[in-house]
């Protein structure tokens, strides 16, 4: 099953299962859930969703807007978890290269906060190339959805924008080039943990349109993930709580060549194997 938050024409924002080409709304008003993290924090957010869902009241998907599905949760990302990151970040940074290199055999994962709910940009929205950076690139990332007790409820995509220039000068700049406003993309939807396809045969594609033309394309493969998630989980939860839960976006294992650096006007379209397709256009103001 997978759930989706959309705007409704006055403004509020709803709940709904995505079926095909449909959104099936979520009928919240007997007051025992009020928001999509509220249904994910079940035991079984199936039968929650299944028990919610008014099939009569179905809205063409056309017609929808969706926003990112997200409420309060924080958004969490590892980072080197494949092979391709590792040799990328190697080569942008000269000073740093041993960093990155040991911290993708280590046992400890590299994990960073990205983004309080008001940076994440949902389907269709636009996401940023800071001002101050000259090559900016997208990274597509399954992400998982975890609940306030990092049970894994779901999964989305994610995408983790960084600013290659100035994580490459020096990576105590890192947070200045993974965090900033609209620096985060999730959507279009969630999918529950128990209907995604095996996690090996998931795939992962990204396509980059500029002007109509598909100026990067690449694709990867969970299977070619360095660490199982419940290894990154096990470490996110080490020391911290999240008593709203949390997004944790699992890293990428597809990185443009290096003269590839995004420019406003780009529409980065990211698919994810039982998951779908979020689209994102790109500014930089
Ligand atoms: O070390 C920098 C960030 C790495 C990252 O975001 C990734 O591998 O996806
Ligand atoms: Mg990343």
């Amino acid at each position: 099953m997978k759930l989706a938050k959309y705007r409704l024409p006055n403004g509020e924002v709803a709940v709904g299962q995505l079926d095909e080409d449909r959104l099936l709304p979520l009928d919240l008003s007997a007051g025992q859930f009020k928001s999509l993290a509220d249904i994910l924090e079940e035991e079984n957010p199936l039968e929650a969703a299944d028990f919610l869902v008014d099939r009569r009241s179905a809205i063409d998907l056309d017609t929808a807007t969706l926003v990112a599905p997200i409420d309060r949760q924080e958004v969490w990302a590892a980072g080197v978890t494949y092979r391709r990151s590792q040799s990328a970040r190697m080569e942008e940074s000269e000073s740093a290269a041993s960093c990155y290199d040991r911290v993708y055999s280590s046992p400890r994962p590299e994990l960073f906060f990205k983004a309080a709910a008001h940076r994440v940009s949902g389907p269709g929205q636009p996401l940023r190339v800071r001002t101050d950076s000259k090559w900016t690139v997208p990274e597509p990332e399954i992400t998982l959805v975890l609940s306030s007790h990092l049970t894994l409820s779901g999964f989305t995509i994610g995408n983790d924008m960084s600013a290659r220039d100035i994580e490459g000068q020096n990576p105590l700049y890192l947070p200045q080039a993974k965090i900033y406003d609209a620096c985060c993309g999730l959507g279009p939807c969630i999918t529950l943990a128990g209907k995604m396809p095996p996690h090996d045969t998931i795939e992962i594609r990204m396509i980059i349109r500029r002007a109509g033309d598909a100026v990067f394309e690449g694709k990867t493969s969970v299977a070619q993930m360095a660490r199982p998630f419940g290894d990154l989980i096990g470490w996110l939860g080490r020391e911290n709580s999240f008593p709203n839960g949390a997004f944790l976006m699992t890293g990428t294992g597809i990185v443009p060549d290096a003269d590839f650096a995004l420019e406003p006007g780009d529409l980065v379209g990211i698919s994810i194997d039982g998951i779908g397709t979020l689209v994102n256009p790109v500014i930089k103001d």
